[in-house]
């Protein structure tokens, strides 16, 4: 008879969730956002995926349903979700209520540092159904994200 995993011998999946215009990473405002594009990060995530042991699934859209069609679909199928919401962050309610709703861990990640920008972008929708946020390290905010994800997952 099989034992039941423990949370340190089990493969957690994870959704990464990218926010409106974020493919335009690297393409457009390096000031603002870094010349890293989204593939960049991708990679980089991919990789620290496989050294953490956890299985990443990554969807980049403009589209605010299709981001909370995207967190529907995780409910059963992933262990938390790492999502960098973009502008959606300042006004969604349908996004922190699929949040809410599916009930899965989640981290809110910025590149930017939002609380040095303008006072539109101090306000975050999703902050309240995250179980943290970190903004402000650039592409190093993902990979910050998804180790505390899954220290939490671990813990
Ligand atoms: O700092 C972040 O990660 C943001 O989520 C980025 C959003 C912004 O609305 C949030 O307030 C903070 C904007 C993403 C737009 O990305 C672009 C990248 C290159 C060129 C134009 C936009």
């Amino acid at each position: 008879m099989s034992t039941p995993e423990t949370a340190s011998e089990k493969q957690f999946r994870i959704l990464v969730l990218h926010g409106p215009n974020l493919n335009l990473l690297g393409q457009r405002e390096p000031e603002v956002y870094g010349s890293t594009t989204l593939l960049d990060i991708n990679r980089s995530l991919e990789s620290m995926g496989e050294s953490l042991q956890v299985k990443l699934s990554i969807l980049q859209s403009n589209h605010e349903g299709a981001l909370v069609d995207a967190i529907h679909q995780a409910w059963g199928q992933q262990d938390g979700i790492l999502i960098n919401p973009g502008a959606y962050t300042h006004t969604s309610v349908a996004i922190r209520d699929a949040i809410a709703g599916v009930a899965l861990p989640t981290v809110e990640v910025h590149l930017s540092n939002v609380y040095q920008r303008e006072e539109f972008r101090h306000h975050s929708y999703i902050a309240p159904v995250a179980i943290g946020q970190i903004s402000g390290f650039g592409a190093a905010s993902y990979r910050l994200g998804l180790q505390a994800l899954v220290g939490y997952l671990r813990s």
